[in-house]
């Protein structure tokens, strides 16, 4: 049990009063894992071990932690201007990310709205596409499709086109008008496939179904992750996303990408609509934006939807929606500064460079006992474990805790073992993570 006072830093606390969210807070509180600094590929914990980082945080730190040149940009930042309000002032740096990021989106994707987090990026999206619509004459179309074992953040929109029955049984009936396609996990076939599972595409027809039940009309939206981080990397079939994407050409509804993970660099392409080829008619994205340094999300959107709301008088607000935070100063300099990174480094052909270290690593633990399926794209990776008789999740959180105790954070979720390493990650880091983590598994009753 850490001094508390540690914990806090100054005055009297106790681990109590903070109620820890997606944690079990009592089993958390009586053991805790506390890390107190962070530099390029490890955490400091309280009791002054390293930590490698095998998760970038949750997903974000893409390029690895403590970067000078971010903090130098948030410090000089929060001196010149603190806060600008969003609405109806400007501020330089929300103009010049927003540009900046149009660069880099493929296709005609060049104007972007500002957020803070992925939730609020996903809740924004579900209600451009409804507006949108609108705008058009189409205000029939209401219906929002999600996907199963999808998560697209904690929003009552993005929990109900979400995909996962934990995070929405105990919140009642959430958003009406939504729907969801099948996932695309197909252990059966696709067990230990390297990158894309060469079957399944098929199940994007079942949005011809959906389509079918409840006529392409009602439909605003389809919303998916490209690769489905949290709930294991589930990474779509070979043909699956362009099917999507014709389907929804076919019958004028948009689709979004919620790239929240698979941005900036994850897949070993700026985003991963330029790794699979397709243009979506959105691009959710969070966390890498900043490198996590100060949270920032925005919501991508062709030139077609934008154009649809510039019309009318010109002192017409458009959309009447937003944020106090939107393109906070602190947020755009921070973004500015980490795509200067990514430029500078080429922390993206990095990525690529090295997924198939990443790739062949990760797959040397498909001998060990309790694997029933390893998984990978870019430097995105999943190891998925036999759950304990009766006790769905309680291998994999054992073997999350004895990884902790090797040195090495990761993600779990259920009986899968998640991983995302920055993209800083050197190749000897690459099997220091496979080694502790296949020993943590090995350890494994
Ligand atoms: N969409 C996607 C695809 C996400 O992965 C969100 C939206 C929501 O973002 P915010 O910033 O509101 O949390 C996410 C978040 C995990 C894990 O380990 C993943 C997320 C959050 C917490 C844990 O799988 N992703």
């Amino acid at each position: 049990m850490p001094d508390s006072d540690a914990v806090a830093g100054r005055g009297v606390n106790t681990l109590e009063p903070f109620w820890m969210p997606f944690t079990a807070n009592r089993q958390f509180k009586s053991a805790p894992r506390i890390v107190v600094a962070a530099q390029g590929m490890h955490y400091i914990t309280d009791d002054g071990r390293r930590i490698l980082d095998g998760s970038a945080g949750m997903w974000c730190v893409n390029a690895g932690h403590g970067r000078e040149r971010i903090i130098a940009a948030v410090r000089e930042q929060v001196g010149q201007l603190d806060y600008a309000p969003p609405f109806q002032w400007g501020h330089p740096g929300a103009f010049a990310l927003a540009s900046r990021l149009s660069a880099m989106l493929p296709g005609d994707l060049d104007h972007v709205f500002f957020a803070n987090s992925g939730s609020e990026a996903v809740d924004t999206a579900l209600k451009i596409a409804l507006a949108y619509h609108r705008q058009r004459g189409e205000a029939h179309r209401v219906r929002l499709i999600g996907r199963e074992r999808g998560y697209h953040g904690a929003g009552f929109g993005g929990t109900s086109v979400g995909g996962i029955s934990n995070n929405r049984k105990q919140f009642g009936t959430l958003l009406g008008g939504v729907d969801h396609l099948r996932h695309t996990h197909d252990p059966a076939r696709s067990a230990f496939s390297r990158g894309q599972p060469e079957s399944g595409a098929e199940r994007a027809d079942q949005l011809e179904d959906i389509v079918a039940l409840h006529d392409a009309s009602t439909i605003a939206a389809v919303i998916v992750e490209p690769v489905s981080g949290s709930t294991g990397v589930l990474v779509p079939p070979r043909g699956y996303l362009e099917r999507l994407r014709q389907i929804c050409d076919r019958h004028g509804i948009l689709l979004i990408f919620d790239e929240v993970i698979t941005g900036f660099g994850r897949l070993g392409a700026n985003f991963a609509a330029d790794h699979f080829g397709i243009v979506p008619d959105m691009v959710v994205m969070a966390k890498g934006m900043t490198n996590a340094t100060v949270p920032a999300s925005a919501v991508a959107v062709r030139k077609e939807i934008y154009d649809t709301f510039m019309q009318g008088p010109s002192n017409t607000i458009e959309l009447f929606h937003g944020y106090t935070y939107s393109a906070h100063p602190l947020a755009c300099a921070a973004g500015l500064a980490t795509l200067d990174i990514f430029a500078e480094e080429s922390l993206t052909e990095r990525a690529r460079a090295l997924a198939p270290v990443w790739e062949d690593a990760l797959h040397s633990l498909r001998s060990l006992d309790h694997v029933v399926d390893i998984r990978n794209l870019g430097l995105m990776g999943a190891v998925e474990v036999a759950p304990r008789e009766g006790a769905p999740g309680a291998r994999a959180f054992d073997i999350f805790l004895e990884c902790f105790e090797l040195g090495l954070m990761l993600r779990q979720t259920g009986d899968v073992l998640a991983l995302s390493p920055p993209l800083v990650v050197t190749e000897e880091q690459i099997g220091s993570i496979v080694d502790m983590l296949g020993t943590a598994i090995e350890n494994a009753d």
